[in-house]
């Protein structure tokens, strides 16, 4: 096989005259924009420049380059096929190769190849794509057979999304700009097959009596010679090739299933229960010569994971077994990781994923209304095992299922990318939609006719499960999020299946209702936070620093969302006295409530296997539900997760009158240790009570392991509570990991907070990694914060007198001044 890349240099101009530029591919219009100038010399993000992308992106653009085929090409094997092969184009496009027509496209999702040899002409070619303008084509299809209209649902997006397999979000969402950019967004290249070539190739994997046996399926297509010898190796994860098998072929296209038993497995787990040992898988193709006419690799996990739904005392399970093994869910919702799809570097892509696994996640959900990922992003979830839910690319919209170039459209793509990702040890679950059948049943703006439910079915029911079935049978397939059976039973059934849960947040409750809720699989709930001020100063200038300025508003796309944001803070805390403070606390207030949400159902473990909050990452700097913001920075929700995610979790559940403290486990060993229970003067550090005790918990389970008696809290008076905190420490015996929570009896604002007194100092011999923090008097949220450095713990209670040992995870050392080291609790923001 030979390849001529098409990537590098092409240029681009708009059909109508008035833009020339050059750009990379793969890459993206208006990236390459925003490079040149075209939103200002501050770039998209800065103030309102995301607005000038609607017209920048309203026109036809075509792209253009020129290429040498080298003369040996055309000559020699009648038999070899020429192919023009793309992996992305955004979105509606007309290719041609010296000046003919070689095919149209409509789907950003599909990977296409043209057979082109008669197309081209030995020495110089040239090669045009015709990006037709997308908004103008969803703007007619809506007039054209208008689908429904999203009421004033505070989703800022343009009308008839739906219209185009191209990222939905692309738009406009309620935390992303409108940026409906164009361009060749992945790989393209000419291949030149000679003879046979391997067109399939996929594993699937039946673990028995501690021994695994892969099939190997493979298609070798084109096989216009007399024989071709297939070869297939398998590495360990040490890279030891620990087996071969050959098969000889004769003409025609053939199937091959070979197999393969791999005895004493080195299984892979997910993060929190084991290793992620990764084998490797290759084959290759040769002639009767010995020559080798193409090769292709995969990399794969040995474990089984689904998701088991058994009836149970409440309804039906809804969880993922790996091994065996039923886990509680821990992870958060995935979005598009920049405006710019292909912006994203390697190095931040695989931060992002590390950050999760850094944070005890083990599940991530590939939300369905942005893209479905590169391949890289599956391997790293492999790497750190992450458990991937991948929603299909559907979300909050009624599709022409009636016209059959749609259903040709969607069934091309979803061959293409299950095809892509089917083989990772990562993908745990199928989705059909991100909540379609939910707003079929429930939701008032949603008016849908008979007939469109019959089509929801028939593409949920019938044919995506029929494409699955097809391409990866032994994928968990689940019809849409959330959902308890399908067919609109009930979408969002507590006891079956999974669950969104807006009610917090959108529909204004308290983040206390969380606890009123036992659902099954928590797929989505969030709440929302600004951004630090760091990330705030990079889209403001200093007269925009205000909460309802126009540029703070517009960096919040969910219409109320600044206001709600602060009317939730008043709940719990004062009034933050500067917008650095503000970001402080709303962060502090996002956190607490999604720390309600999570701990509450890691207490319920059995009945609920599942805590997935909605968001993860932001695709530009914004007031989002994210707990990692544009720019990694991790906002105090990510720090909160990585202690309510941890294997093992001490949390209480209290209110003015009571206080319950839990223990939860989720590892093979179980835990045992000491717990301590103080209720502390938060000034003077007097001890008001008092207990110590030996507790444990079994493996995966979760227990109430002390409560202080209602007579004891009773006998605080309620000045006197101003003043209390109650600490709960438990040191696991086993690890010699200590955990460590606090309660208070009434809401923050009304405590009586004293000036903590904090310290820190690098710790000797530490090489500048371990900072000691201490605080004289109780500090609450105590943040340590200096050029983007990520600690192994931060924003955490202190007690009076307390010393903390903090390390420098990521980022550079501490100077043993402090110089850019700034420590600040609750006390100092108002
Ligand atoms: C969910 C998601 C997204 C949305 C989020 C916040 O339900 O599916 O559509 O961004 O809510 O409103």
């Amino acid at each position: 096989m030979k390849r001529i890349p098409l990537t590098g240099e092409w240029d681009i101009r708009s059909i109508d005259g008035e833009l020339k530029l050059r750009g990379t591919v793969p890459g993206s219009l208006l990236e390459e924009m925003e490079k040149q100038g075209c939103y200002g010399e501050e770039g998209l993000f800065f103030r309102e420049n995301n607005r000038r992308s609607i017209s920048l992106a309203d026109r036809d653009y075509v792209y253009y380059r020129r290429f040498d085929l080298p003369s040996d090409w055309l000559t020699g094997e009648d038999h070899s096929e020429i192919c023009l092969e793309a992996d992305g184009l955004d979105t509606l496009c007309e290719i041609r190769l010296n000046g003919r027509l070689v095919g149209k496209t409509a789907n950003m999702h599909r990977q296409y190849a043209f057979p082109v040899r008669s197309f081209l002409t030995e020495g110089e070619n040239s090669i045009e794509i015709l990006f037709r303008n997308s908004l103008d084509f969803i703007r007619k299809e809506h007039k054209r057979r208008p689908l429904w209209i999203d009421g004033d649902d505070g989703v800022t997006t343009v009308e008839g999304f739906e219209m185009i397999r191209k990222s939905h979000c692309s738009y406009g969402w309620d935390w992303g700009p409108q940026v409906p950019d164009l361009g060749i967004w992945r790989d393209i290249r000419l291949c030149r097959y000679e003879t046979a070539r391997i067109t399939d190739f996929y594993i699937t994997q039946k673990h028995e009596k501690g021994a695994v046996d892969l099939t190997l399926f493979s298609s070798i297509g084109h096989l216009a010679m007399a024989s071709a010898t297939a070869e297939c190796r398998i590495y360990d994860p040490e890279g030891e090739l620990i087996h071969t098998l050959q098969k000889d072929f004769t003409a025609g296209d053939v199937n091959w299933e070979g197999k393969i038993r791999i005895d004493n497995p080195r299984l892979w787990w997910i993060n929190g229960l084991g290793e992620q040992p990764l084998y490797r898988v290759e084959i290759l193709l040769a002639d009767s010569e010995g020559n080798r006419l193409d090769q292709t690799e995969r990399t794969i996990g040995l474990r089984t994971l689904t998701v088991e739904q058994l009836p149970d005392e409440w309804g039906e399970t809804f969880h993922f077994t790996i091994n065996g093994q039923p886990v509680f869910s821990r992870g958060a919702n995935y979005i598009p990781e920049d405006v710019f799809l292909r912006r994203t570097s390697a190095a931040e892509r695989e931060r992002l994923v590390r950050d999760c696994a850094e944070a005890n996640f083990n599940t991530l959900r590939v939300w369905g209304g942005g893209v479905y990922p590169d391949d890289e992003f599956y391997d790293l979830c492999d790497r750190y095992g992450l458990i991937v839910w991948q929603d299909l690319m559907f979300a909050c919209a009624i599709y022409d299922v009636r016209e059959d170039s749609f259903i040709q459209e969607i069934t091309c793509e979803i061959e293409d990318n299950l095809r892509r990702i089917r083989h990772h040890p990562c993908i745990g679950l199928i989705c059909g939609n991100n909540e379609m059948e939910w707003a079929f049943v429930n939701w008032d703006r949603f008016v849908q006719t008979r007939e469109q439910e019959f089509e929801y079915l028939k593409q949920y029911h019938v044919i995506i499960p029929e494409i699955h079935q097809r391409i990866c049978p032994e994928l968990f397939y689940w019809p849409s999020s959330p959902s308890s059976t399908g067919y609109f039973e009930e979408p969002n059934d507590p006891n079956r299946g999974d669950c969104h849960f807006w009610e917090v947040w959108h529909s204004n409750k308290d983040y206390t209702e969380y606890k009123n809720h036992y659902f099954r699989f928590m797929s989505e709930f969030g709440f929302e936070s600004l951004p630090c001020i760091e990330t705030i100063e990079s889209f403001t200038l200093p007269e925009d620093r205000n909460l309802f300025s126009p540029v703070m508003e517009e960096h919040q796309k969910r219409i109320g969302g600044n206001p709600k944001i602060l009317a939730y803070l008043s709940k719990y805390y004062r009034y933050p006295s500067s917008l650095d403070h503000l970001a402080y606390v709303s962060q502090i207030s996002q956190s607490e409530a999604i720390k309600a949400g999570v701990q509450h159902w890691r207490r319920n473990r059995g009945r609920c296997m599942g805590a997935v909050y909605w968001q993860l990452n932001d695709n530009w700097p914004v007031a989002s539900w994210s707990s990692v913001d544009y720019y990694g920075r991790w906002k105090m929700l990510h720090y909160e997760a990585k202690r309510s995610y941890h294997n093992i979790l001490l949390s209480i559940d209290g209110d003015e009158e009571s206080c319950a403290v839990h223990l939860s486990c989720e590892s093979f060993e179980g835990t045992e240790g000491t717990l301590t229970v103080r209720i502390l003067h938060m000034t003077t550090g007097e001890v008001l009570y008092g207990e110590k005790k030996t507790v444990g918990t079994e493996p995966f389970s979760s227990h109430l392991v002390h409560e202080i008696s209602r007579e004891v809290i009773r006998g605080i008076g309620s000045e006197e509570k101003r003043d209390c905190m109650v600490r709960a420490e438990f040191r696991d015996e086993r690890s010699g990991e200590s955990f460590r929570t606090c309660h208070y009896f009434l809401p923050w604002k009304y405590l009586n907070l004293p000036e903590p007194e904090i310290s820190c100092r690098v710790k000797k011999d530490s090489d500048g990694r371990i900072i000691e923090v201490s605080s004289q008097r109780a500090s609450l949220y105590t943040e340590l914060k200096g050029r983007d450095r990520i600690f192994s713990d931060n924003y955490f209670d202190l007690a009076p007198g307390e010393t903390r040992e903090i390390r420098i995870v990521h980022g550079p050392e501490a100077d043993k001044s402090l110089k850019d080291i700034a420590v600040r609790s609750l006390r100092n923001t108002y």
